[in-house]
């Protein structure tokens, strides 16, 4: 395992966390506080809220003691956290100083296709992208990271990735933690491959070859041998966890085998808070909890790596302890409406996820070339209503992510969606030979020269071909 590297000096907050499950994981022996990314100031002109993004190179220890070449934005790994409101009139400057084409795709943002940062608007280094859109959906936490042709994997895993919060005015909002770094707080999760001397690997040939170590991050900071812990000062707290991981699955659990009370899936707030005793991410998705600080958890993350061998087991990566004095009010009994789609007059689709060796497919084509998308491209229009059945025919793990619109999810393998599966999603796993059916309206955004993507984020079978375009015209 890649914990191989424990802290020296951190003893004065010695601390035994004993593991449950797992077993390959190396035990945590030392606490750190956590690591809490910054959120990026924005400079408002003529209403415009202009957020600065530098992507750059540097070095990073991935694994601790150990200097990777790696990459982020306004640093030299991950990204500061944006967070803005319904409603927000915003642009994003852009500088690629990576020295490699790249974009930056607004994953869950519900925008026009042209700033959405598919491969189409790909720059090249030394230039500025400033995509401007105005913010258009309920509360929700995304994220933003390169989506280029065939360099996704590869730029994701030097570290581009950050997150991106979504504000509203609704009730709810208003009734959950919302200040940022002290009672709202982000998890950004990302379980590498690596080789012991910190060359990240993140494609066929190097996840292949031998003596690799699997390091697990937690807001960019190995989690292999310690524990992070967060003094509350606030009874009641939000954790947004978000896995950024290239293809591995994250299972988020109490130690103490507890529930957690789940109060949003990737795009919005549930019904209603919901206990659960696990919460499965895949890779890039995302779901918030409130935690109630007296019971001082310890939340753990269990390992599933869904591609690459090696590197499974269970860390508890955050101990939360209680230094508050306030009484919060109850929850909401209501978060939110969700109606449920009646899909009988939906347009039905099947999109088949597919694989011939090492290339990955959608409905039969390998989409590593804008030409091939165009060719396979799906078309819609605004106003329509679809049903897609997404069908696995390969034996792998899939994480099948649509841009544009969130999605409801209607089956998982011929079993209806219940429990949080009710919530509005982006991003929804597919197992090996499975089947997930999905619906989703298609309200607004006609474009006839820009596509959105639809792909497997598993980000190395997007490079491999598992991407789609989706243009959505003008009915
Ligand atoms: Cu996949």
């Amino acid at each position: 395992m890649g914990g191989g590297t424990a802290l020296a000096g951190v003893t004065s907050a010695l601390s035994l966390i004993s593991l449950s499950g797992g077993g390959t994981a190396a035990a945590a022996t030392a606490t750190t506080a956590l690591t809490i990314p910054p959120l990026l100031s924005a400079t408002t002109t003529d209403g415009v809220d202009v957020y600065t993004l530098d992507m750059q190179t540097g070095t990073h220890e991935v694994i601790s003691g150990v200097t990777s070449s790696s990459a982020g934005f306004n640093g030299s790994y991950l990204g500061p956290t944006i967070k803005v409101a319904n409603g927000d009139s915003v642009r994003m400057d852009v500088t690629n100083n990576l020295g490699a084409d790249t974009t930056v795709h607004w994953h869950g943002a519900h925008v026009p296709a042209k700033v959405d940062g598919g491969p189409q608007v790909a720059f090249a280094s030394g230039e500025t992208w400033s995509p401007a859109f105005t913010i258009n959906q309920e509360a929700a936490t995304l994220w933003y990271h390169p989506h280029a042709l065939g360099t996704t994997a590869k730029q994701v895993s030097q570290g581009l990735a950050g997150m991106l919060i979504v504000d509203d005015d609704s009730d709810t909002s208003a009734a959950l933690p919302s200040e940022y770094g002290v009672d709202d707080i982000p998890i950004i999760l990302q379980c590498l491959a690596s080789s012991a001397a910190g060359d990240v690997k993140y494609d066929v040939t190097g996840y292949r070859s031998s003596g690799l170590v699997f390091p697990v991050l937690v807001n960019g900071v190995n989690a292999d041998s310690t524990t992070f812990t967060f003094a509350a000062t606030k009874r009641r707290i939000r954790l947004r966890f978000l896995n950024a991981s290239l293809s591995d699955i994250i299972t988020i659990q109490r130690s103490d085998g507890a529930t957690l009370t789940q109060v949003a899936t990737e795009q919005g707030y549930l019904t209603s808070a919901t206990e659960v005793s696990t919460i499965r991410l895949v890779a890039g998705s995302r779901a918030e909890v409130v935690i109630d600080a007296a019971d001082a958890p310890t939340i753990q993350a269990v390992i599933t790596t869904g591609w690459i061998a090696g590197g499974s087991g269970t860390y508890p990566i955050l101990s939360i302890t209680d230094n508050s004095s306030d009484t919060p009010a109850d929850l909401p009994s209501t978060l939110n409406t969700i109606t449920r789609y009646d899909t009988s007059g939906f347009t039905a689709r099947t999109i088949t996820l597919g694989q011939s060796g090492a290339t990955m497919l959608i409905n039969g084509v390998a989409g590593t070339t804008e030409a091939a998308m165009e060719a396979n491209m799906i078309m819609t229009t605004v106003g329509a209503k679809e049903i897609w059945t997404i069908k696995n025919s390969t034996q792998l793990e899939h994480s099948f992510h649509l841009h544009d619109v969130p999605f409801q999810v209607i089956s998982i393998n011929g079993t209806a969606a219940s429990g949080v599966d009710l919530g509005w999603k982006d991003t929804v796993e597919v197992i090996g030979t499975g089947t997930v059916v999905i619906a989703m309206e298609f309200t607004d955004y006609a474009d006839d020269t820009y596509m959105y993507m639809l792909h497997c984020h598993l980000a190395q079978h997007e490079d491999e071909g598992m991407m789609a375009g989706l243009m959505v015209t003008e009915s």
